[in-house]
């Protein structure tokens, strides 16, 4: 029997390729984005499956030359760079990895948040350039423990975040539309709880609802002792106004893995020493990336079996 045809935007890791390619005919694009829908549209009589990452995501053009496309299997959680409307409209199932993720995500929150705090990107490169020796002592840097956390966003992640703040004995608030099941004081109004917080992680999806939330106003609010963590996505800070705030040091310092052009990091950034920077590596080990690929192949191979999909986005 023919093997269905698959067509795969960004890769998994080499072994789940193969168990893909065990099932499917795959047909992978390059990175370049201007490729796409020229590569796609030669399939769009027979492609039923598109198996993508978070970051690659299915655009609308790519997703409307595919007129048999019956479901994108998505690796990560955040689908902000799937056209979701045209999903809906057509009927198209969208498939994401939530969950096994969330303690990565939240360890690099964190470890973001110690980094910052206690200057340990700069600690590094002072041994290793020679200035303790040259200068002496690094200047002293920020307490962590027992501070006042701002959680915007407390869902699967969010939550896992406020577990690990509270081994620091951190007092900790959230942001988020609607209060969750959680003991921590729900802060509906974010400028308010910039305000009287000492250090902020941002954890919300991506997408219109979310685009600019941490504003210049939210930013001036976390003020010069401040440090914002983003792990979500960069749409969601007003980058512009985030790195006007850092250079001119309205906001203390910034601990960021997303970005709102990745993999481009505004070069102002590059020289900062209040800023902590990673390349979008929240699940990033090899562990989760595993459990991640996992659940991309089953969740394709449930639908071609006709069995009920283990993460559809709702
Ligand atoms: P989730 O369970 O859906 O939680 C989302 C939280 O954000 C909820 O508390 C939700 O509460 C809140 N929220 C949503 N829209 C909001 C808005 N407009 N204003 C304020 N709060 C809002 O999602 P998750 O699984 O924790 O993942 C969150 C996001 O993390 C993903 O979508 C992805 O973008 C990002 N992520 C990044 C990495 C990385 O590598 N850096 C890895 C994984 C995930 P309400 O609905 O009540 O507002
Ligand atoms: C992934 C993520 O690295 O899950 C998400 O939303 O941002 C990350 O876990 C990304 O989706 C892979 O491109």
């Amino acid at each position: 029997m023919s093997k269905p045809d698959l067509v795969s935007i960004e890769p998994l890791r080499p072994q789940s390729m193969e168990e893909l390619a065990r099932h499917f005919t795959i047909h992978q694009l390059t990175m370049d984005k201007s490729t796409w829908v020229d590569a796609v549209k030669p399939l769009g009589d027979r492609v039923r499956f598109v198996q993508t990452t978070g970051f690659a995501g299915c655009p609308g053009p790519v997703m409307a030359a595919l007129p048999r496309l019956e479901i994108v299997s998505c690796m990560g959680v955040g689908v902000d760079a799937i056209d979701l409307a045209q999903a809906r409209t057509r009927g198209i199932a969208v498939t994401n990895t939530p969950d096994v993720l969330n303690d990565d995500v939240a360890d690099l929150g964190i470890a973001l948040l110690l980094m910052t705090a206690r200057h340990l990107a700069l600690s590094d490169r002072y041994v290793r350039d020679g200035r303790w020796k040259r200068l002496g002592n690094q200047a002293l840097a920020t307490k962590v423990s027992g501070k006042r956390l701002g959680i915007v966003g407390m869902g699967r992640i969010g939550k896992v975040v406020a577990r690990r703040a509270a081994a620091f004995d951190m007092k900790i608030s959230y942001h988020a539309r609607n209060r969750a099941d959680v003991s921590w004081t729900h802060c509906p109004d974010l400028v308010a709880m910039a305000r009287e917080v000492d250090f902020m992680i941002v954890i919300v999806p991506g997408g219109p609802s979310t685009r600019g939330l941490i504003s210049a106003q939210v930013i001036e609010a976390l003020g010069p002792k401040g440090i914002l963590v983003n792990v979500s996505r960069g749409s969601v800070v007003d980058e512009p106004a985030l790195v006007d705030a850092l250079v001119s040091g309205r906001l203390g310092g910034a601990g960021l893995d997303v970005f709102a052009d990745e993999p481009n990091v505004p070069e102002a950034l590059l020289p900062l020493d209040n800023v902590v920077l990673a390349p979008h590596v929240g699940s990033g080990t090899q562990e989760t990336r595993g459990a991640m690929a996992d659940l991309v192949v089953a969740n394709l191979l449930a639908h071609r079996d006709g069995k009920p999909l283990l993460t559809r986005v709702p």
